[in-house]
């Protein structure tokens, strides 16, 4: 059926078709909306008796589907980016195993600097894991390699990256031939595991192996690789008997017969590569195009035979091997070895820089004349470099070079759109930016009040969180409270989050601190750093925070806390907890409350909403570190919050502040409401406010009036389905069972 859809949609819908029976999956841009939508589809009963595993991180993620696989079941996840890159060693793990697991990976760039666009750093970086991997060029393509992947996957019991551009392609609408269920099963037979954990036919997997087999394990796997390259050419055939459609294969090629130039890259650039060859074609140039469609196995000799006759090669690719230069045309170069071709590789599109057709021919005309340099970067902004080469080290201002280069092109924005003229650029004009003059890391003369140093708040205006967001006031009043206790002398650590994402976007930074951000799952482990190092240099008065969100503190990041909490580290840790993970659009986390919508527990299927009975109580887990100090509180009391932030300052050790700061976009609260939701979470006892010493409660504030919980939920759309019509009295009396357990335990009533 052709369907006018997004291509994350189309890719959730295939993968659907295939009949997975484990999905496990963690959110992050932008491969979001697949898992979302499959999230959906499973609890809706659409896919069988899928189990859908909202986890706790990638490698959470990959390591349940080995689990899953090794059991027999077939499974499938999807990331990008950071998350791949989470999850690396559970990836060689798969491959080592021989586990038919099918991946999809959203591409996008690898921070620092943090970058959530398209190009292939990722799945570059763990190209020789030992997983195929195949590139999707449009979205009718990324589904069909979706099926196809499956069905290689498990004749060779080895797992299989299908890769599609971020944005480009996940995001993008097109219409889409998606297949009937009837052809997907005449294609695909029901999965029959080669090896399974199975107690009437005991086997062991994943044995140690030494260096006597070692090399014939790998060695084998090598050649299923071999194997590959002879089955994926044979599978277009096969595809197209049972689904009528000629899709994928090793590489394909556009007017190659009589080309003399060949331009090669991987995935959707391959679309404007061909509309810029017609029209360098009608100009009398003979160039063709081959596009790579597997990358691993790399189709070595299957190039070298096509190749053999252009005399230029030209590899665009959207991926740096820093200090050396391509990834892709070095294998390239290998491919032509001896043939006396030039291959000039060109770096373009990192992070997410948009390829435009009229730099790719001045490119091909370029590589005619000799001209290119090697390797060759698509439209470098030479102003910016040049200007920066030039300042050297002499200026020490806030942060690296990341946050100067885009002072200068915003600086040099603001003169050509000022009528001057763009004289180093041999390629494109970089669009004007929008300039941010209040930001403090622009020069003085051009920054605004706000930006001042002596302004009181340390997070100070000018950031970029919604209307009403609680964590925004939270943080701020949290954060000033640590300053005022540490008279200044602080420095705080972020996890990845949206209070990261809308305070600190380059070249802005709304922290009057230092402040600094490195993953998502790491944050704590930072902070013990650098509690270490002002240890060793024996600066005792300078304090350190962490700031997390919930995800990150009761999911990804919960080792790294646990390690912090249990070597007693000097750093005090806040939690902004808003109940999901906001910053991907809205995903359940460890932290979710039972019932509430998120966009990956949908009100749909026997249990709308979240599941009940799953979840942690951080502060628990903390007190059973026995830490100096636990304690829990809200922005609808701010006083308290600065007064326990002051507290837990003037102490020693670990320490921990759970904070509830609800989330007006997520919860689907009025913006003006939010103090108002968050006392009445205090007030129906479901967020009790206490504090621990050593492992034992010694304080909790008593409520003044206790409220029924249906006056804190009707407040949010996330509970909206539990009013019905009819309303769901008995999940209701739930949530109340969980209130009054909570007034019980802290004795909220006195
Ligand atoms: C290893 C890794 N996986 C996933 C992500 C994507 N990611 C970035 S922020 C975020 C959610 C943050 O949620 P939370 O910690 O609750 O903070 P919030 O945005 O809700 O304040 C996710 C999933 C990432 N950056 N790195
Ligand atoms: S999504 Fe929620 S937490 Fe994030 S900025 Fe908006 S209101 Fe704040
Ligand atoms: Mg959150």
């Amino acid at each position: 059926m052709r369907v006018q859809i997004e291509g994350s949609q189309a890719v959730a819908d295939a993968v659907a078709l295939c009949r997975p029976e484990v999905i496990a999956a963690y959110p992050i841009s932008p491969q979001t909306h697949i898992v979302e939508r499959l999230s959906r589809k499973v609890k809706q009963g659409d896919v069988g008796r899928c189990q859908f595993l909202n986890v706790e991180s990638e490698l959470g993620a990959l390591s349940a589907l080995i689990g899953a696989s090794a059991a027999g079941a077939r499974i499938y996840t999807a990331t990008t980016s950071q998350g791949l890159l989470f999850m690396a060693e559970a990836v060689y793990n798969a491959a080592g195993l021989g586990l038919p697991i099918v991946m999809t990976i959203a591409n996008r760039a690898i921070g620092a600097p943090i970058n959530i666009w398209n190009d292939h750093s990722d799945s570059m970086a763990l190209r020789d894991a030992g997983w195929i991997q195949l590139f999707a060029e449009d979205n009718q393509e990324a589904v069909d390699l979706h099926i196809q992947a499956f069905r290689l996957a498990e004749d060779l019991s080895c797992p299989v990256m299908v890769c599609m551009d971020g944005y480009i392609l996940t995001h993008a609408y097109e219409p889409v031939d998606l297949p009937d269920q009837t052809l997907v099963d005449d294609f695909l037979p029901p999965f029959n595991p080669v090896q399974m954990l199975d107690p009437d036919d005991p086997i062991s997997i994943g044995a140690m192996v030494g260096p006597e087999a070692f090399t014939e394990v790998r060695y084998l796997s090598h050649r299923q690789h071999l194997r590959a390259l002879e089955l994926i050419p044979d599978l277009i055939g096969v595809f197209d008997r049972h689904l009528h459609r000629l899709s994928g294969g090793l590489y394909s090629l556009y007017l190659m017969g009589d080309a003399d130039i060949a331009v090669i890259a991987l995935g959707s650039v391959n679309g404007t590569i061909k509309d810029a060859i017609d029209e360098l074609r009608n100009e009398g140039i003979a160039v063709g195009c081959v596009k790579i469609g597997c990358y691993r196995p790399f189709p070595m000799q299957q190039l070298r035979a096509e190749l053999e006759g252009v005399t230029r090669v030209i590899v665009v690719e959207k991926d740096l091997a820093v200090g050396m230069g391509g990834i892709v045309s070095a294998d390239v170069q290998m491919a032509l070895q001896g043939l006396q071709i030039p291959v000039h590789t060109v770096i373009a599109g990192l992070g997410g820089r948009s390829i435009s057709k009229s730099s790719l021919k001045r490119m091909i005309q370029d590589a005619r004349a000799e001209r290119l340099s090697e390797p060759h970067f698509l439209d470098l902004n030479w102003t910016a470099i040049n200007e920066e080469l030039a300042r050297g080290q002499d200026t020490r201002r806030a942060g690296p070079v990341a946050e100067r280069l885009l002072r200068v092109i915003d600086a040099r924005g603001a003169r050509l759109s000022e009528g001057g003229t763009d004289v180093d650029s041999t390629y494109q004009v970089l669009p004007d930016r929008h300039l941010h003059r209040r930001n403090r890391l622009l020069d003085e003369a051009t920054q605004a009040v706000q930006s001042r140093m002596d302004r009181m708040n340390s997070l100070n205006s000018g950031h970029r969180a919604c209307q009403g967001c609680g964590e925004a006031l939270g943080a701020r009043y949290a954060v000033d409270a640590a300053m005022r206790a540490s008279h200044n002398q602080l420095i705080a650590i972020n996890a990845t989050g949206c209070l990261e994402v809308f305070s600190s976007p380059y070249p802005e930074s709304s922290w009057q601190i230092p402040w600094m951000h490195s993953l998502f799952g790491n944050a704590p482990a930072v902070a013990s750093g650098v509690a270490a190092a002002l240890r060793a240099k024996g600066r005792d008065e300078v304090k350190v925070i962490v700031q997390g969100g919930d995800g990150a503190t009761v999911d990804i990041g919960l080792g790294c806390l646990s390690g912090m909490f249990e070597r007693n580290d000097d750093v005090l840790y806040l939690c902004y907890d808003n109940e999901a993970y906001m910053n991907t659009g809205i995903q359940r986390s460890g932290s979710t409350p039972p019932f509430a919508r998120t966009n990956t527990t949908q009100i749909v299927g026997d249990h709308p909403g979240n599941l009940l009975g799953t979840g942690k109580n951080l502060p628990h887990i903390a007190m059973a570190h026995g830490i100096p100090y636990v304690g829990t509180a809200s922005v609808a009391d701010l006083h308290d919050l600065e007064e326990k932030v002051t507290r837990a300052m003037g102490l020693q050790g670990a320490r921990y502040i759970h904070i509830h700061v609800p989330c007006p976009l997520g919860w689907g609260s009025e913006p003006a409401h939010t103090i108002q939701v968050a006392r009445l979470a205090v007030e129906s006892g479901l967020f009790p406010l206490f504090e621990a010493e050593f492992g034992k409660v010694i304080r909790s504030t008593p409520m003044r009036h206790k409220v029924p919980v249906e006056r804190y939920l009707e407040l949010q759309t996330r509970f909206k389905h539990l009013f019905g019509p009819p309303p769901d009295t008995e999940a209701i009396a739930s949530i109340q069972a969980l209130a009054d357990h909570n007034i019980a335990t802290y004795g909220l009533l006195g």
